[in-house]
């Protein structure tokens, strides 16, 4: 088979990476002063891109960094403001403390350029005018990135190529390097927001998401977590959930309001109940998740760390309560008192 192997959803195919770079590496590499073991050029297909989220014990995602993360991408930001308050590491990668750099996708493809269209609005329009059009490439990482050899933040992301084909919209991501524990998952669940996001601009279905990465690694020093994931993934049946679609009516002023939102959670300037957020903001259910999910955060920052409202994890989608509960010991702790 040619074309790269399929899996239902990204925990899978996480898995199986995993495997292949700690069983069968090619490559023992040491860049950075980050040993590490490699395959190159491997490459998966999503042909349900929704289904984004990893559902393992020991490898617990965060499902507000990850929302966090790809408004902050379709917001067209790169403050270290924002993104670090609910990542502090990604600090070490900003070069003044305020900026993020090569890693800030998002700017790169959502800013107006010298009073142009952004790059994703100018893809968008081609493929408008154009949909077998094979030009739709979303470039990320820059030659000029190299210039400045202890650069912190280069692109470990190419670009994102969208393809419009026969009513849906697919996308082929290319990656230089990509870390499989900790990079993957976070890109390709922001990736393939970005791809929902552009097949609603598009007024197309969601077609297949494609990965493709130059470097594929495990860094040595995660080898004892990745050990852990992968005996679990071979003992037991992990929890399986389905994510809903982003509301066809989403537009980059509904990114705007969330943005809102997020930022005065994050300032602690509100305090949202779950039934203000589903009555009064005037957001489609899918997004009001996303609030939840920052106000759950906002408690955890803010009040002290070791409360949460239950009310707010009764109201969240099944397989979001289930990661705020392995991720948080909180969020634990309100389940086991409000009985969820
Ligand atoms: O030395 P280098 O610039 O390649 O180091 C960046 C590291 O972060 C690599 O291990 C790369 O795979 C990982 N990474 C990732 O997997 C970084 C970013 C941020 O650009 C990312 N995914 N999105």
């Amino acid at each position: 088979m040619l074309t790269a192997p399929t899996f239902p959803n990204i925990q899978d195919a996480y898995v199986a990476l995993l495997q292949l770079a700690t069983k069968e590496p090619e490559h023992q590499i040491d860049a950075r002063g980050n040993a590490a073991r490699e395959v190159i050029g491997v490459s998966f297909r999503l042909p349900d891109p929704r289904q984004r989220l990893p559902y393992l014990e020991e490898r617990k995602a965060n499902p507000v960094f990850q929302f966090a993360e790809a408004l902050w991408y379709l917001a067209g930001r790169r403050d270290l403001e924002m993104i670090g308050y609910y990542a502090p590491s990604m600090g070490a990668s900003s070069a003044d403390g305020i900026h993020l750099g090569g890693s800030a996708y998002g700017y790169a493809l959502f800013t107006p350029y010298d009073g142009r269209l952004s790059a994703f609005d100018q893809v968008v329009e081609l493929l408008q005018n154009e949909p077998d059009s094979k030009r739709g490439y979303l470039q990320v990482f820059s030659a000029d990135e190299l210039l400045d050899r202890h650069n912190p933040d280069v692109a470990c992301l190419a670009g994102l190529h969208l393809l419009p084909r026969e009513g849906r919209l697919h996308m082929v991501c290319n990656m230089r390097a990509n870390d499989l524990d900790c990079g993957l998952l976070s890109d390709v669940f922001s990736f393939t927001m970005i791809q929902e996001y552009a097949a609603i601009r598009l007024g197309l279905r969601l077609g297949s998401y494609t990965h493709t990465i130059g470097s594929a690694h495990v860094n040595n020093r995660n080898a004892e977590r990745v050990r852990r994931v992968l005996a679990e993934a071979t003992d037991r049946t992990s929890a399986v959930f389905t994510s809903p679609a982003m509301p066809e009516d989403t537009t980059a002023s509904t990114i705007g309001r969330l943005m809102d939102h997020e930022e005065a959670l994050r300032r602690n300037e509100r305090q949202y109940s779950a039934l203000h957020i589903q009555n009064r903001l005037g957001l489609h259910p899918y997004w009001q998740q996303v609030v939840m999910l920052f106000e759950l955060y906002r408690q955890l920052q803010h009040d002290g760390g070791d409360v949460v409202d239950p009310a707010l994890l009764y109201a969240l989608d099944p397989g979001l309560r289930w990661l705020m509960i392995r991720k948080w010991p909180a969020c634990a702790a309100a389940a086991a008192g409000g009985a969820l």
